[in-house]
């Protein structure tokens, strides 16, 4: 295991105590009887799922008023992580960076910085967020649009709130800077870009990637990107600045359409121009943008970091990814046509259970959850038609897993349905980064498709951008043994059911095995 140096960032509200790696939390109470949970989004975790974070699939919430010690186990990761509350929608604030610096005696596959910034993208609602979680989830309506994108905790100064404490970066001309750039907004993908600069990727989700460079980002909930900029324009006042990326089908289509902004001043004496300048940003809907940057990500591959995706594989999964509805049953549905919401993979709509599925597999707890979750969907349709049958709409309900052999090679192609209009979904996995060998629009082709995978330089990643009714295709060998789930990072996407679990089995040799648990597991 290499040697990592690691800071963490906070944002708000908890106390934390950094003991030589373990991070100690004590659970906080707002509103509600509040609990919270940490997952280091991204960190791999190698045979330790214990501490991953995920409310009942890998621990049973820490309660108001006590402690669980979570550790974190950084392996191969390098670049930008982060953590965040995994209970609830309490990420929306509860959250912070994981940075890995290169070991030391190694440099950066890039130039070297001069300096480097965190960039946290959020979302923020005037109301408290676990109140509108509440009445999301009891209305069975899409989300109210938050008032304002974040960024560093701030809208901005073009609404009306936060002039003064709008996050600024000074530069000085002639100077490299590292960002990195961390969506951590409940339900918006992104678009973010800085005013006549451009931005040179380096890295995402933890891993580096060849030079990239562009006008803007697109990053979907969850990811990170490492990106270059170079001071390299007029000494003046720039704006970098988010909006969001929204394709549903107009009427279904609830966004924040705000514009968040923060400031690259560059230092000296010169009048700046007032107001600065504003980045060029896609249109809200302009799908094209998004597909142009997964088109062109590549890991970085070379001898300091191979690229090890499967070339062959052993377990071949095909997983729907839906939006759906529920009929209406008594008065509280106001989701579209009068219905409520859900969404599913593979058609299941996951039902979470109330012992954590760690633990139940672990000490043999039978009937918290199912093995059975199908490698297929029940039915092939036209997934991306125009017109499906509105009883496609409704899924089944369940608590379905997956279980994996030790060391077998995984693919899953995630195809994006139709189904109540269709969008995109930034699946993430736990416990495996994984290899993004294809993806594409329409409807998967098992003959065409794979032929045009790449096995070359595919981006090594933590969350996949399923294209609205479009398909794409990931690989991993589960070298992990544990739980670990697998989540649409649209938060209420997840709250609807778009989420479920591998369980990769122990290896015969103890290194191929699950650590035991921590003496500090929270109670059920
Ligand atoms: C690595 O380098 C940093 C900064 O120079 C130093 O603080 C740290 O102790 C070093 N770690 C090891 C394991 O040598
Ligand atoms: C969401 O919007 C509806 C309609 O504008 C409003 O009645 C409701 O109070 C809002 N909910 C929250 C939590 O802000
Ligand atoms: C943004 O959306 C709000 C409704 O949520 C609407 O009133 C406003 O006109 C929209 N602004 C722009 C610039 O489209
Ligand atoms: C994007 O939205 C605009 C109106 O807001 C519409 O005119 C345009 O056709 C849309 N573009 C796409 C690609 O859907
Ligand atoms: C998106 O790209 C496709 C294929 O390159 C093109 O046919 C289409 O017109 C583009 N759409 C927009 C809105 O630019
Ligand atoms: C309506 O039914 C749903 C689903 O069973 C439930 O979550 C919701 O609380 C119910 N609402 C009312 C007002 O009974
Ligand atoms: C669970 O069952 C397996 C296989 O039957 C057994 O090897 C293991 O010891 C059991 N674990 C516990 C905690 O009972
Ligand atoms: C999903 O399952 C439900 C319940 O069995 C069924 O009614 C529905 O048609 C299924 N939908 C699809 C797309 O398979
Ligand atoms: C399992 O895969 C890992 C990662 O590729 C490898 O290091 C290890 O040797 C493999 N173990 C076995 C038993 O095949
Ligand atoms: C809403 O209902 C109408 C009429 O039945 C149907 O045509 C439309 O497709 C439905 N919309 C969705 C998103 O299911
Ligand atoms: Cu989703």
């Amino acid at each position: 295991m290499m040697w990592l140096i690691m800071k963490v960032f906070l944002l708000q509200i908890l106390v934390f105590q950094l003991f030589g790696g373990d991070i100690r939390c004590q659970a906080s109470i707002r509103r509600h009887t509040f609990v919270l949970l940490f997952c280091r989004h991204g960190v791999n975790m190698p045979r330790y799922p214990w501490t991953d974070g995920p409310e009942y699939i890998t621990q049973c919430p820490i309660q108001p008023g006590s402690k669980f010690s979570q550790k974190i186990i950084l392996s191969s990761e390098e670049g930008t992580l982060w953590w965040h509350a995994h209970s609830d929608w309490t990420r929306a604030t509860v959250h912070g960076a994981i940075i890995v610096y290169p070991k030391n005696g190694t440099k950066y596959p890039f130039h070297k910085p001069n300096a480097e910034f965190l960039i946290i993208l959020g979302q923020w609602w005037k109301s408290d967020v676990n109140v509108v979680r509440d009445d999301v989830l009891a209305s069975g309506a899409d989300v109210n649009a938050s008032n304002s994108l974040l960024i560093n905790g701030q809208p901005g100064d073009l609404l009306p709130c936060s002039k003064s404490g709008t996050f600024k970066i000074t530069v000085d001309h002639g100077n490299t800077y590292l960002l990195r750039i961390i969506n951590a907004a409940l339900h918006e993908p992104l678009f973010f870009s800085i005013a006549k600069h451009k931005m040179t990727v380096v890295g995402t989700d933890g891993s580096y990637t060849k030079p990239l460079t562009q006008d803007y980002i697109t990053i979907f909930p969850g990811q990170t990107f490492d990106v270059l900029l170079e001071a390299n324009q007029r000494p003046d006042h720039y704006y970098m600045a988010a909006i969001t990326y929204s394709e549903a089908p107009t009427g279904l289509n609830i966004y924040d359409n705000t514009t968040t902004t923060a400031i690259v001043q560059y230092r000296g004496y010169y009048t700046p121009s007032s107001p600065p300048f504003l980045p060029h940003l896609p249109a809200y809907n302009d799908t094209n943008a998004t597909l142009q940057v997964m088109a062109n990500l590549r890991s970085l591959v070379d001898a300091e970091h191979p690229c090890n995706v499967p070339l062959s594989t052993s377990t071949n999964l095909f997983y729907t990814v839906s939006l759906n509805s529920y009929p209406c049953i008594n008065d509280s549905c106001s989701g579209v046509n009068g219905t409520r919401s859900a969404s599913s993979i593979n058609n299941i709509s996951f039902h979470t259970p109330t012992i954590d599925i760690l633990e139940a597999y672990y000490y043999n707890i039978s009937g918290v959850y199912g093995d059975k979750f199908p490698s297929v969907p029940p039915q092939v349709f036209d997934f991306t038609g125009d017109y499906l049958p509105l009883l496609y709409q409704l899924p089944s309900t369940g608590t379905e897993v997956r279980v994996l052999e030790y060391n077998s090679t995984v693919e899953i192609v995630f195809q994006g349905t139709n189904l109540v209009g269709g969008t995109t979904h930034p699946i993430h996995l736990h416990g495996h980064s994984f290899y993004v060998v294809g993806w594409g629009l329409g409807n998967f082709d098992e003959n065409k498709d794979p032929l045009r995978y790449n096995l070359v330089d595919p981006p090594h990643q933590n969350t996949i951008y399923v294209p609205r009714n479009g398909w794409a295709t990931i690989r991993f060998k589960a070298s992990n043994p544990g739980v670990w789930f697998m989540h649409c990072h649209i938060e209420r996407h997840q709250s609807w059911g778009m989420e479920t679990a591998f369980i990769v089995k122990n290896g015969k040799h103890p290194e191929a095995q699950m650590l035991p648990p921590p003496s500090d597991m929270p109670p059920c």
